[in-house]
C-alpha cells in the first residue's frame, strides 16, 4: 500500500501555523513581531523540513529491509536550484502552507523568493541529474545520488560596463536541507607509492601506501518524489584534514602557516565547482575532487553491499552504477583496486563484476569536452589506478587483438592510453570498457557516437553495448511548479493532474484546441507570465518591453557551437533592416524582444566577447528612439534554474540553434515547448524527436543537417565559400563601430570570416533570417499560433524524465521499483 502525502501531513493550517512559528521562536530564536520574509521562509522551511524526515527515514529503512538492487547516480554536478516551492508541491502541503502564512502576515511567493539555488552545476548535464533525482523518487525506485559538497557553486554573473564579471557563490549560510552526517566519514587516499610484498599465503601482492590522507564527510540531501511518501537520498561529500583541525605538531612547533596549509589542502578538494562547460580543463584539482568523490561514493556502496553478508557474486544484483559523463569514470579502476588489492578476488573475477555493474552516459561529441588525464599526473596522484588501467587496456587489447589479428591501426584506436606528448589516458575509451551499456541523449547523438567518436569500439564490442536513452525533464518543476497557471488550466480541461505522472495523458488537450474560451485562457496564461517576466526586466534592467511583443528568448550557457553570435547577429540585421524602412513601413513590422541569458566559462574569451556584442548591440537599439518598441534587446544577467523557472513560461519563442550534430540534446527546448512555447531550432539533438512528437508544422526548422557539416567545414578550409550577404552586412556595420569600438568584437568578427566559420553561421545564415520572417507572419495569425501551441504540449509527453528513468531502469540497470509499505 502506498501511502500518500496529503494536506494532512500538516493536519490543519493551524497545525502549519503552530510549526512555523514554534521554529521562527525557538530554532532560529527570533521573534514574530519583527519576522521578516527570510524568516518566513526559514521558518516554512524549517517546518516542512520535519515532515519530510519523516518520509525519508522510512524510506531509507524500508530501502534496507528490502534489500533490493539500487541504483546509484554518480555525478559530479547537481543542479537543483530552490528547493521549498518543489518540496511543498511534491508533499502536497503547498495551499496549506499558503493560507497558514497568509493569516500571519506573509507572501508564500515572497518567502519562497528568499532561497538561494543551490546551483551545484553548470547547465545540461547538472539539471539532467536533478531532473533524474526528482524521477526516481516519484517512481519509487531505490536511487542514491553521489556527488561533492561544494562550498562554492557555479559563480554568480554580473555584468559590469556590457562585460560578464564572476562573483564566487558562498551559498551555505542558512541550509535547512542538509544534513551532516559526521559519523559517516571515509579516509582518502592521494600520492605515495606502490610496493609488493608477500601476503600470509605467500603470493605476491601490491600495496598502495605512503600517500596523504584526507577525510570525505558525508552530508545528506532528502529528495522527495511528487505524490508518494518515497523520499530518496543524495550524498555530498565534503573534505577535511583527516588529522582533525590542524597539524598539531606544526602548530606546536609554532609553525601555525603550515599547520594550517594542510588543512586548507585539504578542505580545497571540495571548494568549488569547476565552471567549465563542455570543455576539458585538465587541471591536477579536478583530478583530485574526481578521485576524492569516487573513492568515498564507493567505499560507502561497499560498506552498504557488505553489511548483508552476501558473496561477492551477487554484487552486480545488488547494485547498478551510472556514469554521468566521464567525470567518474575513476571509479572503475577503483572498484577493480579494492576487489583484486582488498578483497582478494582474481583479476577475471573482479573485472566481470566490475563491467556488469557499470553503465556510462555520454553527452557530448565535441573533441575539446572529451576528457583526458596526463599519464604523469595519473602517476604521481594515484600511482596503483595508473598500474590497474595499464592492466586493464593490456587485457582489452589482447583480446582485440584475438578477435582482429595484425590489426595494428585499430589496437592503436581503441587503446586507452594516447601515445601524445605526455602519454594521456582517454577516459571515456575506460569508461565504455569498464561498462556493460554506453548510452548517448537523444536519437542522433547516440547515432553519431556510434559512426564518430566510438565507431572503432562497435566494431570490437558490437552495436549492442551501444544504446539511447533520449534526455527528459520533469514535468513537476518545469510545469506545475514554474508555470502553475498553465498547469491548472491544463488540469481542468483533463480533469485533474494525473498528467503530472503519467504525461502521456497530456494528449488529451489536442481535442481542447478548437475551443475558444479554452484557447483564450490559454493565450491569457501566456500574457500573464509575459507581463510577470516584463516587470522582472524592468526591475532589474530599467528597461521596459512590451508584452505583446514576440518573446524570443535564448538562455543557455554561452557556447560559440550553441551559436549565440548567430542570434545577435540576426538581430543586428533586424535593426538595419528597421533603418532602412518608412515610418509607414515600420507600422507593419512585428514588435520583438530579443531576450538573452547565460554564463561564459570565465577562460572562454570568445564566449564572453558575444555577451559584449548582446550588451553593446542592446545599448544602441534600446536607445534608439526611432525603433521604440519595435525591437529591444535584453541580456538577463545570472541566468540560473529559478530565473529559467520565470522565463521559460514566456517565451513565444525559443532558439536552439547550433550547429548541427553539436548539440548532445538539449533539454531547455524541451521546457519552453511544455510551457507552449513554439521554437525555432537546426535539426540538432532533441528538437529531431521534438519534431517528430509535435508535428513540423508547429516547429520551424532551418539549416544545414549533420550529414552535411563535415563537407561544409571542408569547404571553408579551402576557400571554396563566400560570406553570405546579409551576415556580410552585419558584419561591416560591427567592423564600422555601429555598437562602439569595433576591436572589441575583432576575433568573433574573425570566426565566422571565410577560411574560418568553424560552426557553419554564414551557411545557415540565410535560411536563419528567413524563418525569423516566417515567425513574424505566423505570429500575427493568432488563432494558427495557438493551436499550435496547444498541439505540442498535447506531444510533449515522451520527453518526461519518467519515461527516460524507466527505460534506464529497463534497459541498463535491471531495476524494480520499491514497495512502500504504509506508514504507520
Ligand atoms: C570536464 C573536465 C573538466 C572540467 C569540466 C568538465 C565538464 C563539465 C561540465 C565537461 C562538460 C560539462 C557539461 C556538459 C553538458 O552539460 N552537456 C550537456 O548535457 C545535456 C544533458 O545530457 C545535453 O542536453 C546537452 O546537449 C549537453 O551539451
Amino acid at each position: 500500500m502506498w501511502r500518500k502525502f496529503e494536506a494532512g501531513e500538516f493536519k490543519s493550517k493551524e497545525e502549519f501555523q503552530k510549526e512555523f512559528v514554534r521554529h521562527v521562536e525557538t530554532t532560529l530564536a527570533r521573534s514574530m513581531y519583527n519576522c521578516d520574509d527570510v524568516g518566513a521562509y526559514s521558518g516554512t522551511a524549517l517546518a516542512l523540513r520535519d515532515r519530510l524526515i519523516v518520509a525519508w527515514n522510512h524510506t531509507q529503512q524500508q530501502q534496507t529491509f528490502r534489500d533490493q538492487k539500487r541504483v546509484y547516480y554518480l555525478s559530479l554536478e547537481f543542479l537543483m536550484g530552490r528547493t521549498l516551492d518543489n518540496a511543498m508541491l511534491n508533499c502536497g502541503v503547498k495551499d496549506v502552507v499558503r493560507s497558514g502564512i497568509g493569516e500571519l502576515g506573509f507572501r508564500i511567493e515572497d518567502a519562497i523568493d528568499q532561497e538561494r539555488d543551490a546551483a551545484l552545476g553548470n547547465g545540461g548535464l547538472g539539471r539532467l541529474a536533478a531532473c533524474f533525482l526528482d524521477s526516481l523518487a516519484t517512481l519509487n525506485f531505490p536511487a542514491w545520488g553521489y556527488g561533492l559538497r561544494y562550498k562554492y557553486g557555479i559563480f554568480k554573473q554580473e555584468i559590469v560596463d556590457g562585460y560578464q564579471v564572476e562573483v564566487p557563490d558562498y551559498w551555505l549560510d542558512f541550509n535547512p536541507w542538509e544534513f551532516p552526517r559526521h559519523d559517516i566519514s571515509v579516509d582518502i587516499m592521494f600520492y605515495g607509492g606502490v610496493r609488493e610484498k608477500l601476503d600470509e599465503n605467500g603470493k605476491r601482492v601490491k600495496v598502495w601506501e605512503g600517500g596523504e590522507i584526507v577525510q570525505a564527510i558525508a552530508f545528506d540531501v532528502p529528495i522527495p518524489g511528487y505524490d508518494t511518501a518515497n523520499c530518496n537520498n543524495l550524498r555530498l561529500w565534503s573534505s577535511k584534514a583527516a588529522n582533525g583541525e590542524f597539524d598539531f605538531q606544526k602548530f606546536n612547533a609554532g609553525d601555525y602557516d603550515n599547520a594550517m596549509s594542510s588543512q586548507q589542502r585539504a578542505e580545497t578538494i571540495s571548494a568549488v565547482l569547476y565552471p567549465n562547460d563542455n570543455i576539458d580543463s585538465g587541471k591536477e584539482l579536478r583530478l583530485k575532487q574526481q578521485y576524492f568523490w569516487v573513492a568515498a561514493s564507493l567505499y560507502d556502496i561497499v560498506r552498504r553491499f557488505k553489511k548483508t553478508h552476501r558473496p561477492w557474486s551477487e554484487f552486480p544484483d545488488q547494485v547498478a552504477i551510472q556514469l554521468n559523463d566521464t567525470h567518474p569514470t575513476l571509479a572503475i579502476p577503483e572498484l577493480q583496486r579494492i576487489l583484486v588489492d582488498i578483497e582478494k578476488l582474481d583479476w577475471d573475477t573482479a573485472w566481470d563484476i566490475v563491467t556488469r555493474v557499470f553503465s556510462y552516459t555520454n553527452h557530448t561529441v565535441l573533441p575539446e569536452a572529451l576528457e583526458k588525464w596526463s599519464v604523469p599526473l595519473l602517476q604521481h596522484l594515484l600511482p596503483r589506478h595508473l598500474q590497474i588501467i595499464y592492466d586493464i587496456n593490456l587485457f582489452f587489447l589482447q583480446s582485440v587483438e584475438k578477435k582482429f589479428p595484425k590489426d595494428r591501426e585499430l589496437l592503436s584506436a581503441v587503446s586507452i592510453i594516447e601515445e601524445s606528448q605526455p602519454q594521456c589516458i582517454r577516459m571515456a575509451y575506460l569508461a565504455i570498457i569498464g561498462s556493460h551499456k554506453v548510452n548517448g541523449v537523444a536519437e542522433l547523438h547516440s547515432d553519431l557516437i556510434k559512426t564518430t567518436i566510438f565507431k572503432d569500439f562497435v566494431r570490437v564490442f558490437g552495436p549492442d553495448r551501444f544504446t539511447n536513452v533520449t534526455n527528459g525533464i520533469t514535468p513537476r518543476r518545469w510545469l506545475h511548479q514554474c508555470n502553475p497557471k498553465l498547469s491548472d488550466h491544463i488540469a481542468h480541461a483533463l480533469g485533474g493532474y494525473d498528467f503530472l505522472k503519467d504525461t502521456s495523458l497530456l494528449k488529451g488537450l489536442e481535442k481542447w484546441a478548437d475551443d475558444s474560451a479554452f484557447v483564450d485562457e490559454w493565450m491569457d496564461i501566456k500574457l500573464a507570465n509575459k507581463v510577470r517576466l516584463a516587470r522582472f526586466i524592468k526591475d532589474t534592467t530599467g528597461i521596459a518591453v512590451n508584452p505583446h511583443a514576440l518573446f524570443d528568448i535564448q538562455v543557455k550557457r554561452i557556447h560559440e557551437y550553441k551559436r549565440q553570435q548567430m542570434n545577435i547577429f540576426g538581430v543586428i540585421h533586424r535593426y538595419l533592416s528597421l533603418k532602412k524602412m518608412s515610418p509607414e513601413e515600420r507600422k507593419s513590422v512585428v514588435p520583438r524582444v530579443s531576450i538573452f541569458g547565460g554564463k561564459a566559462a570565465p577562460g572562454y574569451w570568445m564566449a564572453k566577447t558575444i555577451i559584449r556584442l548582446i550588451t553593446a548591440v542592446g545599448d544602441v537599439v534600446n536607445n534608439d528612439p526611432e525603433i521604440g518598441d519595435l525591437l529591444k534587446v535584453i541580456f538577463i544577467e545570472d541566468y540560473n534554474v529559478s530565473k529559467a523557472e520565470l522565463i521559460v513560461p514566456a517565451s513565444d519563442i525559443s532558439e536552439h540553434i547550433s550547429t548541427a550534430g553539436t548539440e548532445a540534446s538539449g533539454t531547455s527546448n524541451m521546457k519552453f515547448v511544455i510551457n507552449g512555447g513554439l521554437i525555432i531550432g537546426t535539426c540538432d539533438g532533441a528538437n529531431i524527436e521534438i519534431t517528430r512528437e509535435i508535428g513540423e508544422e508547429n516547429i520551424f526548422l532551418f539549416g544545414a543537417l549533420a550529414e552535411s557539416v563535415e563537407e561544409l567545414r571542408f569547404a571553408h578550409r579551402y576557400g571554396k565559400t563566400e560570406m553570405d550577404p546579409l551576415l556580410k552586412e552585419v558584419c561591416d556595420s560591427i567592423e564600422a563601430g555601429t555598437f562602439g569600438d569595433a576591436s572589441t568584437f575583432s576575433s568573433l568578427l574573425h570566426s565566422v570570416a571565410e577560411g574560418g566559420d568553424y560552426y557553419l553561421v554564414s551557411d545557415d545564415f540565410g535560411s536563419y533570417i528567413k524563418t525569423h520572417a516566417l515567425v513574424d507572419e505566423a505570429f500575427v495569425k493568432k488563432d494558427e499560433w495557438a493551436r499550435s501551441s496547444i498541439i505540442s504540449v498535447a506531444n510533449m509527453g515522451f520527453f518526461s524524465a519518467d519515461r527516460a528513468i524507466l527505460e534506464y531502469a529497463e534497459t541498463i540497470w535491471n531495476l524494480e521499483p520499491l514497495p512502500l509499505e504504509a506508514l504507520d
